[in-house]
């Protein structure tokens, strides 16, 4: 069957794509000699999707004689657009890490001894299955809770949920982009979800306020940024440090950290006080604009300036620019928001500052993305919990839309409103990415159950009961990946070698567990090929389809907002006072609080990305640990000559609750201010296992021992550690 037919009668994108697929298809035959043996060397190329971070860029994989050669960005997927980032394209030394885990594990020793016995997957599965029963009957289905992150965790989810349990949470909320999207619902109605609608392609001045585009390599991003930057939009970033992004700016403004608010402000008290704002779109789609004004009358330049060491003209140069270049003017939303505990209503200033500039639903500010919906594999509706979730979001968190993984491991250690006692961690090294790791251990002392669901021996397989290796997702199949984007699109996730080892999926782990717990109506299908196709089906697309192609685009509606918009908010307008806000008796519009400063002698702690590394999950992967092996701590060079600290040199990171860090070099530099230090989160890894990663490095997450909840969403700031440096001989 042509493509080429099937792409006129539906809906499809024609995009370059369709050629590039079947040629990728073309290669896969094998070529047999007489006999029926591979004659000549084998090369096919598979198309699928990534998972070395969250951004799930379609991927073409090279195979020769079996093996996995080479990775590249597969030209049709709009997210990858014919290129990966450096941790896509070095997914094979996560294929081939020799520290993989290998076989089901059953703990031997104590939690968090690491010793283990090999078990049958029957065994372990009976095992779990065995504990679950006991669980339910003994304190409810609501005990037992899920701790997920990436693509592959669906089918643990389904599973959680036809037993009956409502808890559900992945780190990504309450550790990293909750409080945006709550800041951006209140005022918009909606969030900016994954991956973010910002329209970097089109937009004329984009401003980073701490998201650090360039080492954040979040693909389609830095590919937009890249060309924006190209075409000569104003780049204006605001970060205590000096970020590769920075080095691209027209405005650098090194912010004292923790005081981005007061800017926030000042910039909205210009665009109104001097009338730079989209009076139009203002009066067509504001609501509460005068209270706005009326409330940050007095948040002039001048005041901000003394908050943030910012001088009052370059913000008010800034603003008068942002006045010029609206509506394209794109002030970023960020992702990893969870800064001070006041975020969530710090990314509401950023939403009330493009809700003034008019970009909300314009070119070069936010596109309106749309989706494409794929009826479910019919199963029978889900039990009703008979209680809600147990992290306090809806209640003590009345703004969180999404469960709080803090939340629940808090929950299993008061008990309040009531205990959890087993956990399914799957694709997600609690240990590292939790605030406060010695709270997460004593959580896990509570449990009757820890199953830890991962590739790799991380820290918190340590401490599991029963270890399930997982197939790396260039070894299975997975749920379709249905995007709400520019275009929205699907993409299909499938093997591209046999799964090494005796590893399995996801997908077939969740579905053996519920056949043992008597909820194999969950999961009707003979395999998962079944379960793909008949959902590729109702969307009039094939399994055998997808697997040449790996995604297929749809036509996207309206991009930009039409006359009459409404929106999803209580006024259906864009609330610049929030009524909801002043309801719960919170700020409707945002106000300033200053952070703790530094005890004497010490330094904020603040942490970012790689470009090269996802947290800890690359740190092991042998490709691009020798590319980059450890992290380094940035510290200011006039404060190192104060110390005596030289480059290159051997330090400790003490913080203000005596927890010292593992060894890491100084890295000497004007980049960052006198009152900061900054690492790269993921390093430091204590797991035995980890035999490359293990030792190098510090370990950000070891150090938070203190967190700032917000009030409005539950998430955990974590930039409120404070380190003193201690020289090792
Ligand atoms: N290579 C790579 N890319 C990634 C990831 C990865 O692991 N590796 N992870 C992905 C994920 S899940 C996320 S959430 C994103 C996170 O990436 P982003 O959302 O872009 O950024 P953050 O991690 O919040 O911010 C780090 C930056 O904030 C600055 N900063 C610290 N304190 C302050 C402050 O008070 N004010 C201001 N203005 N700036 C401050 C730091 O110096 C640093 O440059 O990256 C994504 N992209
Ligand atoms: N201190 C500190 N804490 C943080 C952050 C920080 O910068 N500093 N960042 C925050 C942010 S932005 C986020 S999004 C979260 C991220 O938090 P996590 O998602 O927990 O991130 P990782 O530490 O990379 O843990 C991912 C785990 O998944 C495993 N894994 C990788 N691929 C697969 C797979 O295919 N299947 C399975 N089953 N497992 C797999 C990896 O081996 C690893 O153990 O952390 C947050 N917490
Ligand atoms: S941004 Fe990089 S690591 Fe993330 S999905 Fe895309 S290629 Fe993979
Ligand atoms: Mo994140």
């Amino acid at each position: 069957m042509l493509f080429g037919e099937h792409l006129g009668r539906r809906r499809f994108l024609k995009i370059a794509g369709a050629a590039a697929g079947a040629a990728a298809a073309g290669a896969g035959v094998r070529l047999l000699d007489s006999s029926g043996k591979t004659a000549a060397p084998e090369t096919r190329k598979v198309a699928t999707f990534c998972e070395l971070c969250f951004w799930k860029c379609g991927v073409l994989a090279t195979v020769q004689n079996g093996k996995v050669t080479r990775l590249e960005g597969h030209p049709d997927h709009p997210l990858a657009r014919g290129r990966l980032c450096p941790r896509g394209n070095g997914a094979t030394g996560l294929l081939y890490d020799p520290d993989r885990l290998k076989t089901p594990l059953i703990r031997e020793g104590e939690r968090g001894r690491e010793r283990f016995r090999e078990a049958s997957w029957d065994e372990a599965l009976d095992y779990i299955a065995g504990k679950m029963r006991e669980i339910k009957e003994n304190y409810g289905p609501e005990a037992m809770v899920l701790f997920t992150h990436g693509h592959g965790g669906s089918f643990f989810a389904h599973l959680l949920k036809a037993y009956g349990s409502p808890n559900i949470a992945a780190p990504s909320y309450a550790q990293c982009r909750g409080p945006r999207e709550v800041g951006f619902q209140t005022t918009f109605g909606t969030g900016v979800g994954s991956p973010e609608n910002t329209d970097i392609a089109n937009t004329r001045m984009l401003v980073l306020v701490g998201s650090h585009l360039g080492e954040n390599m979040h693909n389609t991003q830095v590919q937009e940024f890249a060309e924006a930057i190209r075409r000569g939009a104003r780049i204006v970033v605001v970060d205590p440090r000096f970020s590769v992004a920075a080095s691209k700016a027209h405005w650098y403004l090194p912010i004292k950290p923790g005081t981005d608010l007061a800017l926030l402000l000042a910039w909205i008290h210009v665009l109104i006080e001097e009338e730079l704002y989209d009076r139009d779109y203002v009066e067509q789609y504001g609501f509460g604009f005068d209270k706005l004004k009326e409330i940050t009358a007095s948040d002039t330049p001048e005041w901000a300036a003394a908050i943030t060491e910012i001088p009052a003209e370059t913000i008010r140069a800034v603003a008068r620019e942002m006045g010029r270049q609206k509506p394209a003017v794109l002030v970023h939303p960020g992702r990893h928001v969870t800064w001070y505990g006041d975020d969530a209503q710090r990314s509401r200033a950023i939403a009330i500052l493009n809700g003034l500039l008019g970009s909300w639903g314009r070119p070069g500010g936010f596109y309106l993305p749309s989706g494409v919906t794929v009826p479910k594999f019919p199963a029978p509706d889900y039990p009703k919990p008979s209680r809600p979730p147990a992290d306090g979001s809806g209640s003590r968190y009345p703004l969180a839309d999404e469960l709080l993984a803090s939340g629940l491991c808090e929950a299993t250690i008061t008990g309040a409103p009531y205990s959890a006692k087993g956990w399914i961690v799957y694709g997600t090294n609690l240990i590292q990415s939790l605030p406060n790791p010695s709270q997460t251990i004593e959580a896990i002392n509570r449990l009757e159950l820890l199953v830890v669901v991962d590739v790799l021996p991380v820290e918190i397989a340590g401490y599991a009961d029963v270890v399930l290796p997982e197939c790396t997702y260039l070894e299975r199949y997975d749920d379709l990946y249905a995007a709400s984007f520019r275009e929205p699109f699907l993409a299909l996730r499938q093997p591209v070698v046999q799964p090494m080892y005796d590893s399995r999926p996801g997908w077939w782990m969740a579905r053996e567990l519920a056949r043992r717990l008597g909820l194999e109506a969950y999961f009707p299908w003979k395999d998962i090929e079944e379960y793909l196709d008949r959902r590729l089906r109702s969307v009039n697309l094939t399994l055998s389809e997808m697997k040449q192609r790996g995604v297929a685009a749809f036509a996207a509606d309206e991009l930009y907002l039409k006359p009459g918009h409404r929106f999803d908010t209580p006024s259906g307008k864009i609330e610049f006072y929030s009524p909801v806000l002043a309801e719960l008796g919170v700020d409707p519009v945002p106000r300033y609080t200053p952070p703790a400063e530094p005890p004497p002698g010490h330094f904020r702690l603040l942490f970012g990305r790689s470009p090269l590394h996802t947290f800890g999950r690359t740190t092991n992967n042998r490709v691009l640990g020798s590319l980059v092996a450890e992290n380094e701590v940035w510290i200011n060079d006039k404060v190192a000559a104060r110390l005596g600290i030289r480059n290159r040199d051997k330090l400790r990171l003490v913080n203000q609750d005596g927890v010292r860090s593992n060894v890491v070099r100084a890295r000497v530099t004007r980049r960052i201010r006198p009152d900061a230090v900054y690492l790269v989160h993921g390093f430091g890894h204590t797991a035995q296992g980890l035999r490359f990663a293990r030792g190098r490095g510090a370990d950000d997450a070891a150090l938070v021992t203190r967190y700032a909840v917000d009030p409005l969403m539950g998430g955990t700031g974590m930039f409120v550690n404070f380190v003193r440096l201690e020289k090792e001989a």
